[in-house]
């Protein structure tokens, strides 16, 4: 499709394989009545897709959907509430031309997702469920692994690491390995430090300074800082008002090696990237998928 050839490093997921020549910007789609930026704003279907397609069209090479809350203090859904709210979303995607992660913790959810043509199962818990590596296993999807410390009603209590980037890293590399022993392809593996998850403003910015500590596991790193209460700690900016702030950080985590950035602001976080890829002088921007089967 592109010309690129295959010695790029590459990321797999489902039937779609991206080069990683070029950061790749995942666009956030919550479905969820209760998460922290765009809780409720796309609860609505036809809104919802709606968002998928703008953010498809300024530029997202993925769109996360995700159906169930994390934010510090909320509660958990039930199975059938986060198929309701997922579903007919990747359903209704799954054919729009942009790959769709699904953001969950449930093997049921990874398992009808990938069913409905998901090409990715992102899990903040790293696929800890019992069965959710077995769930991603034979359907193909990539998969991203998060670090996260403690569960979501929890974890900003006491963030409590001796070093945060070496218990990360392990944790993560730990996850991995379960995964390649299970039959994951290393291709298919994306790993995250999970910013903002059980950690200090000090332990998120340590590791964003050390994501070269995660790159080097040779896995590409995912970076989600949008919108998060660090960067409204830095700034002393509402939630709404965050979007420099983020698009800095996706900078920032870019130029220490992050292959993916997990961001609500698509258009603005694209312009950015572009023009640092530019002063870099790398390759065009586009295009980045290899093929779709
Ligand atoms: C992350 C996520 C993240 C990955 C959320 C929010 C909070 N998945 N899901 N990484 N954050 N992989 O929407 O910002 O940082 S939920």
């Amino acid at each position: 499709m592109s010309g690129k050839v295959e010695s790029d490093p590459t990321f797999r997921c489902g039937r779609f394989t991206f080069a990683l020549t070029r950061p790749l910007v995942m666009g956030i789609l919550n479905v969820t009545p209760d998460s922290f930026f765009d809780g409720g704003r796309f609860f609505d279907r036809e809104r919802a897709l709606a968002h998928a397609g703008q953010m498809r069209d300024e530029g997202a090479d993925l769109i996360d959907i995700g159906g169930e809350s994390s934010r510090p203090g909320a509660l958990p859904v039930s199975e059938s509430e986060e198929l309701d709210r997922v579903l007919p979303l990747v359903e209704a995607l799954a054919g729009a031309g942009c790959p769709l992660a699904v953001d969950t913790r449930k093997p049921a959810v990874m398992r009808a997702a990938a069913a409905a043509g998901a090409a990715m199962i992102n899990d903040i818990g790293a696929l800890s469920a019992p069965g959710a590596i077995e769930a991603c296993v034979e359907s193909g999807v990539g998969v991203c692994l998060m670090h996260m410390q403690r569960e979501p009603q929890t974890m900003q209590a006491a963030p409590d690491y001796g070093d945060v980037v070496a218990e990360v890293r392990a944790f993560l590399e730990a996850r991995a390995q379960a995964c390649l022993a299970a039959g994951i392809a290393r291709e298919r593996i994306a790993i995250d430090p999970g910013f903002g998850f059980g950690k200090t403003l000090a332990h998120n910015l340590e590791l964003l300074r050390s994501i070269g500590a995660f790159t080097a596991t040779g896995f590409p790193v995912v970076a989600g800082l949008s919108r998060k209460s660090s960067l409204g700690a830095i700034t002393g900016r509402g939630v709404d008002e965050r979007m420099p702030a983020s698009v800095a950080a996706a900078l920032a985590a870019v130029a220490r090696g992050a292959a993916i950035v997990r961001v609500h602001d698509v258009r603005e976080t694209v312009d950015a990237l572009r023009v640092w890829h530019a002063v870099e002088g790398k390759v065009e921007w586009e295009p980045t998928l290899l093929r779709a089967r």
